[in-house]
């Protein structure tokens, strides 16, 4: 390959010539920035953890933690001390083996975190949950995927089932004053006693490393498999497309329970040896300005909803607090709204970049670098090593700007490896020519950048125009007087559809016939007449996922009376 000619260590890699990088570049060449290419033994803790603490960096902060109560930090030595031990009551106590799946239900908390390296450490699969999930949302998970161990607090312990899981023999609490009986043991305690050396399983790449629900719009949530593989793409993109650079301070603000939370979270910012910050508690403005000002944040990794919910807390507050450390921002999750980019410009003096992926994909796939000239609105473009198009429903590529299934051809290092127990809605993902469809529809630009129009099941046809509907909603959040929207569209005897907004007003406005008539205009004006929703409502919140996505199927079942589907990924 040419790369020869190209700084070939990922640490040198900036993507300053994208269209040479893009032109060369081959997922092997990625290889070398892992001890398994020298040595031949590969596991994503050993890389993430241990390699670090064996060298210089040993007395590096990985860990900054801070909630309401603690405000801690661990140093990787420190780290992988506590993630062998935790690895060490694991295989004691409960027999885990390569390929178990342990699962991790509990508020972040460093404990989180070692659990999830420590069962890592023994090859075994990790279910990270949402702390918010309900019994029904506990049961389908650990009951389609057998389950053997839980790591959680006794406060939930309530929401898991036991009696229903046959399968379920471990369950590992954290927190005081434990009680060790009916299969349940004291982490904490466990992990003091446990040996602070441990001898980590190696694996194959192909091996399972996480399990991750995801909600479609029917039937039961389903598990998406990942293996140890996904870190040549973890590491690469942290370096591309986070940029992260030694002295980094690190905060991505999503949940493990959330694929972010797991690939950006920890893995990606490890493997490359980054000082991670991690908050715990609830959202609240302040403190999360707080945590930028105080552990000095440069890279920050959060999601379009949590920007506008910002955005929406206002720019007095943004001035109380020093966040000059912020060097780049990162979106991921729900489609970045220009006014959102707009309003980070003005606060941050930053560009907050877009980057697109999914659960399915593992890893990042298309996003905005430092270096690219950012067009507000699009996800950018393909990360080198990927291809991305759109095809029609036969696989064919489409054009520049026509609207159609995205898709990738198949074959990037973080692809799902399966769905658990359901190779047929596995295969239900490809098409022809080894496309995998995205379940999103977008367009590409002449310049190679791709724009998201919503959902396949999303898009509105409207007296025979088609709309995306996030562009509807990202108008509607340009009005002064809207917090947020969720467009769906709803079926109409005459236009086929007709536009339907839900919207949360910003504090302080009335909802009044003038003002539904005002936004009305707004969108005819600023978008288009036939883009203009027919009907508004007012709610005084939307319905979304704990990634902060607007669930506009929901929006779509109460609309129309339906049934919702899995509703177990809705916030409270
Ligand atoms: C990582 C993650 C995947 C779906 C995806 C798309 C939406 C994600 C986006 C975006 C527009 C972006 N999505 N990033 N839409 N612009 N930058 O979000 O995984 O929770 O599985 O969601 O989220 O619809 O198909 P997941």
């Amino acid at each position: 390959m040419i790369l020869k000619t190209l700084p070939i260590i990922a640490d040198e890699f900036n993507l300053q010539n994208y269209d040479e990088v893009y032109k060369q570049f081959d997922w092997s060449d990625a290889e070398r920035a892992f001890s398994w290419f020298e040595t031949g033994k590969l596991n994503l803790a050993y890389e993430a953890i241990d390699r670090h603490a064996n060298t210089s960096k040993k007395n590096k902060v990985a860990l900054y933690y801070k909630d309401d109560e603690r405000n801690e930090k661990y140093t990787f030595k420190e780290v992988q001390q506590q993630t062998n031990k935790a690895a060490n009551v694991l295989k004691d106590v409960a027999d885990i083996k390569k390929g178990d799946r342990v699962f991790i239900f509990m508020p972040r908390s460093p404990e989180l975190y070692f659990a999830l390296i420590g069962a890592i450490k023994l090859g075994a699969i990790v279910g990270p949950l949402f702390e918010a999930f309900m019994e029904g949302a506990v049961r389908d998970r650990l009951l389609d995927s057998e389950a053997k161990a839980i790591v959680t607090t006794p406060e939930l312990l309530s929401r898991v089932p036991v009696k229903d899981l046959p399968h379920l023999q471990y369950i590992f609490l954290v927190g005081e004053n434990i009680e060790e009986k009916d299969k349940c043991y004291d982490l904490n305690k466990r992990m003091k006693e446990a040996d602070r050396q441990f001898d980590i399983v190696w694996v194959e790449r192909t091996d399972g490393l996480t399990l991750h629900y995801t909600s479609g719009s029917t039937g039961k949530p389903k598990g998406v498999l990942h293996v140890h593989n996904a870190m040549i793409q973890h590491y690469q993109t942290v370096k591309w497309v986070l940029d992260m650079k030694e002295e980094d301070v690190y905060w991505c603000t999503a949940d493990p329970g959330w694929v972010t939370g797991t690939a950006y979270g920890v893995f990606g910012p490890w493997l490359t040896g980054t000082s991670i910050v991690v908050a715990g508690g609830r959202f609240k403005p302040e403190s999360w300005y707080k945590i930028i000002e105080e552990f000095g944040v440069t890279v920050w990794y959060s999601a379009p909803t949590a920007f506008r919910m910002l955005m929406g807390a206002g720019d007095e507050i943004v001035k109380r607090f020093d966040l000059s450390s912020l060097r780049h921002v990162l979106s991921v999750g729900e489609p970045l709204n220009p006014e959102v980019i707009r309003w980070g410009m003005k606060v941050f003096e930053r560009r907050i970049h877009d980057t697109w992926w999914m659960t399915e994909t593992g890893a990042q796939l298309i996003c905005n670098y430092p270096c690219l000239e950012i067009k507000p609105g699009s996800m950018g473009k393909p990360i080198p090593g990927v291809k991305a198009a759109i095809v029609d429903d036969q696989g064919r590529e489409l054009p520049p700007y026509r609207m159609g299934n995205l898709a990738i051809k198949k074959g990037w290092p973080a692809m799902m490896a399966t769905i658990w127990n359901n190779q047929q809605k596995y295969d239900s993902y490809f098409l022809k020519g080894d496309w995998y469809v995205s379940g999103d529809s977008a367009y590409m630009d002449q310049d190679g950048y791709f724009w998201f129009q919503g959902r396949v099941d999303d898009v509105i046809m409207t007296s025979g125009e088609r709309v995306g509907p996030f562009e509807v909603e990202s108008k509607l959040v340009e009005h002064p007087a809207v917090a947020e929207a969720g467009v769906i569209g709803k079926p109409d005897p005459v236009r086929g559809e007709i536009i339907k907004a839900f919207i949360a007003l910003r504090d302080g406005y009335e909802p009044t016939e003038q003002l539904i008539e005002d936004i009305r205009q707004f969108v005819k004006l600023g978008l288009a007449s036939h883009a203009a929703p027919r009907e508004i409502e007012f709610r005084d919140k939307l319905p979304k996922t704990r990634s902060g996505k607007i669930m506009r199927r929901v929006l779509k079942a109460w609309e129309l009376d339906l049934p919702a589907g899995d509703l177990s990924s809705m916030e409270d």
